[in-house]
């Protein structure tokens, strides 16, 4: 695997545990609210992160978005572990890239807006931490105990990533 991707893989692998941090503070019964009507709810936005993330590698290594996308779960715990083995199975596959096709083009968006294979992998991560960011916001209204981003326990992770 050649440095850039390690280096990505670091990275990315560090903001997943980050989204789990704050994903394992949201409360089943709180599923159903949401800030406003147009917003997903609690619970959609728990489920977000796995079933993005596997929908945009989709996009990333055929080109496309799924056609059929998995069904939200009802609990935390179980989208928990859901988002680990999306996550594991996705940097399996991107592992796998040569840097020939990662910096192939793709074209899930529009035939007309063709991105590198490594352009959308660095934009899921931008997608995870944009949701990882709302999630604070709800929890923080919905009065949940929510965890730092970063802390003594936790700042460890970004010296892992050198
Ligand atoms: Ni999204």
């Amino acid at each position: 695997m050649h440095a850039h991707l390690d280096s990505y893989i670091k990275t990315w692998n560090r903001i997943h545990e980050q989204t789990k941090r704050i994903m394992a503070a949201a409360p089943n019964d709180k599923y159903d609210w949401k800030p406003c009507e147009s917003a997903m709810s609690l619970g959609e936005l728990v489920n977000h992160p796995w079933i993005s993330e596997w929908g945009l590698i989709e996009a990333a290594l055929t080109g496309s978005f799924p056609k059929e996308w998995p069904a939200p779960l009802s609990d935390t715990a179980s989208a928990l572990a859901a988002f680990d083995k999306a996550h594991e199975e996705a940097v399996a596959k991107v592992m796998a890239l040569t840097s020939e096709q990662l910096a192939e083009d793709v074209a899930p968006f529009s035939p007309e807006r063709p991105l590198t294979r490594m352009a959308v992998l660095k934009m899921t991560i931008e997608h995870e931490i944009h949701h990882r960011g709302q999630l604070y916001t709800y929890l923080r209204i919905a009065g949940c105990e929510i965890p730092p981003l970063f802390s003594v326990e936790t700042v460890q992770e970004f010296d892992d990533g050198r």
